[in-house]
């Protein structure tokens, strides 16, 4: 009862302090650049295509439009995934990466199937949190078939719920 009640308490604490505490939402190349530079957020290289991440994995954009399930195979061929997001320092750092690498504004998938109401992280890490960047009145299960999730839709950094099987860019993370 006691451990029922404290995970209560916890979910609700991990709900309200969230792991995004501000909007993620830059409508032009330039206000996402200018954020790179305000917050330090290297852009860094970890080998041919590669940019670091964080300190245990990088990350490559494949521009090649794919569904998801295709984008899927393409990361795991090389013992990679399709890139999840910890918390809002990596989402930053991500799109730090990919306004860096292609200066134009791509929807990218990231990592992350529906799962009822919410959405999961395909690495295991639990649900997209509520407070994450979803652009406005998403995600919304448009057609009730959007169980894929991708980002920078309308403006750099928001996350939209999709159909898995339309095509587009894609972003992989390996670990080394
Ligand atoms: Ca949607």
């Amino acid at each position: 009862m006691f451990s029922f009640a404290a995970s209560l308490f916890l979910a609700g604490a991990l709900l309200f302090t969230g792991a995004f505490a501000e909007t993620l939402r830059y409508e032009t190349l330039e206000e996402v650049l200018i954020m790179c530079q305000d917050r330090d957020v290297p852009v860094e290289s970890c080998g041919r295509y590669l940019y670091r991440l964080n300190d245990n994995s990088c990350v490559s954009i494949t521009l090649y439009g794919m569904t998801f399930p295709e984008a899927q195979d393409l990361c795991h061929e090389d013992d990679g995934r399709v890139v999840t997001l910890a918390n809002e320092n990596e989402f930053r750092k991500l799109l730090c990466i990919v306004a860096t690498a292609i200066p134009r504004r791509l929807p990218y998938w990231v990592g992350a199937i529906r799962k009822g109401d919410d959405f999961v992280w395909l690495d295991g890490s639990g649900i997209i949190p509520p407070d994450a960047p979803w652009q406005h009145n998403q995600p919304d299960n448009f057609g009730g078939s959007e169980n894929c999730v991708w980002m920078n839709s309308f403006n750099w950094g928001q996350l939209n719920d999709k159909p898995c099987d339309i095509r587009t860019p894609v972003v992989c993370q390996y670990w080394a």
